[in-house]
């Protein structure tokens, strides 16, 4: 990267930038294709390889930026507001810790937050009757219950994309697991009371508009009836324990395992029971929506033709080792990583070291809970020395498979769940 850059202008080189400064580079380069060499290694299954496909090798990125209680290797995208994604070495536990965990936030974090006068209201057209709880009335008043839940932005693996999407230009990194304790959205309901007309339910969170104008709403999204009404669905304040950390939401969020997890409000201090579609910022236009039927990159498409996000589609990580791995003269190698599936579980988990020619089963665990992200493992033994890459890819309970390509473009790059791969050097 060019000295004379400051870091402002760091700040704001996108993933973009750099993945077409690899692009062209690799171009300029091409010999290298013709070679079937990588940084020095022969590409061992270079004939395999889909024409275009650029090695990942290449795709790595450098951080710099550090979010204050977060992990200093977290990638930050934007400091205003604070977007940071997780590489995915450092999402290897099965629970995420907190400081592991991404951040994306769509305003600015609010300020002054006293835990002790913090409130949840209960209003909307149908409600019974609103409600006012503080955080200590919601202890004590309902049961709380702790389950792993998936927490994955609509927009991670956006970067891929082409002709590219604008927004944060995640990489694979929006996601995480982690341990949630709450009480459950649906026992808070039925206990104000839910007309039968109830269609959604919207929230509202303390957090300021990137203007300042404390009038503006930065987002404001729900889900439908039974969706909220789902046992895992939690008004949670603690993560892994302890309070949710303030980029997270302190003192209080909604936690919706497995779909957008611009769903999971933060901050939340209002929940809007409504009686049709919630429409508040970020609901509606291009916002978390995809065109119902696929569409040719880069197509306009009529807002009547875009549906709502909801359940997220089967995904995985290769969680070890890091990309960029060097394996010895054994050449043999231990692979694991997650698996998750949306509203669905993981039934089959496969990794491929020829460019997705041939696949091999992985060992999966079982979920901690429903929507709780698995564990699988793996042993790859390489047949010879140079460049290689695993590719890992997952398929869900109702045999839906993740493309080893970048899925169906849509304006905004959302539910981008191709393969994730990770390159390696046999020595
Ligand atoms: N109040 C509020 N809630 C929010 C957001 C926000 O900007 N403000 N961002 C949403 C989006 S787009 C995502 S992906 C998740 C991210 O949750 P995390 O920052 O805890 O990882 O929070 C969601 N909830
Ligand atoms: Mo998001």
């Amino acid at each position: 990267m060019d000295k004379k850059r400051t870091d402002k202008e760091k700040i704001s080189a996108t993933k973009e930038d750099m993945q077409t400064d690899t692009r062209r580079e690799f171009i300029r380069t091409a010999g290298l294709a013709l070679i079937g060499t990588v940084f020095g290694s022969r590409i061992v299954f270079a004939d395999k390889m889909p024409a275009g496909l650029i090695p990942v090798a290449f795709t790595d990125h450098p951080t710099g930026f550090e979010i204050p209680g977060k992990h200093a290797g977290l990638v930050v995208l934007n400091d205003k507001p604070w977007n940071a994604e997780t590489p995915p070495h450092l999402l290897n536990d099965p629970i995420t810790p907190a400081h592991k965990f991404f951040v994306r936030n769509n305003g600015l974090v609010p300020e002054n937050i006293n835990r002790n006068n913090w409130t949840l209201t209960l209003e909307g057209e149908s409600v019974e009757k609103p409600v006012t709880f503080t955080l200590s009335d919601l202890k004590a008043t309902f049961k709380p219950y702790t389950y792993q839940l998936v927490l994955e932005c609509g927009g991670n693996g956006r970067s891929e994309f082409n002709p590219p999407a604008k927004g944060n230009q995640w990489s694979v990194g929006a996601v995480g697991c982690a341990a949630w304790t709450g009480v459950r959205l649906k026992d808070v309901l039925e206990h104000v009371g839910v007309k039968p007309d109830a269609v959604y339910i919207g929230y509202y969170g303390k957090d300021l508009h990137l203007s300042r104008d404390p009038n503006k709403v930065v987002i404001s999204r729900g889900v439908p009836m039974h969706k909220a009404m789902e046992e895992e669905s939690l008004i949670a304040w603690s993560m892994n324990g302890e309070d949710l950390p303030l980029a997270n939401g302190y003192p209080l969020r909604l936690v919706f395992g497995g779909w957008p997890a611009s769903t999971s409000g933060k901050w939340l201090y209002k929940i809007a029971v409504r009686n049709k579609v919630h429409d508040g910022p970020k609901m509606t236009g291009t916002a978390y929506r995809v065109p119902c039927n696929p569409v040719a990159p880069g197509q306009k498409v009529a807002d009547e033709d875009m549906c709502i996000i909801e359940g997220m589609p089967v995904k995985s990580l290769i969680t070890y080792p890091k990309t960029g791995a060097i394996i010895g003269a054994e050449r043999l190698l231990k692979v694991n990583g997650h698996a998750w599936a949306g509203d669905l579980s993981v039934a089959e988990m496969h990794i491929s070291i020829d460019f997705g020619s041939t696949w091999q089963k992985c060992t999966l665990g079982p979920p901690a809970n429903r929507l709780a992200w698995q564990q699988w493992k793996a042993e790859v033994k390489f047949p010879e020395r140079g460049y290689y890459e695993v590719w890992a890819r997952a398929t869900d309970s109702r045999g839906r498979a993740q493309p080893m390509v970048v899925p169906g473009w849509n304006p905004k790059g959302y539910l981008n769940n191709a393969c994730h791969r990770i390159a390696v050097k046999v020595k």
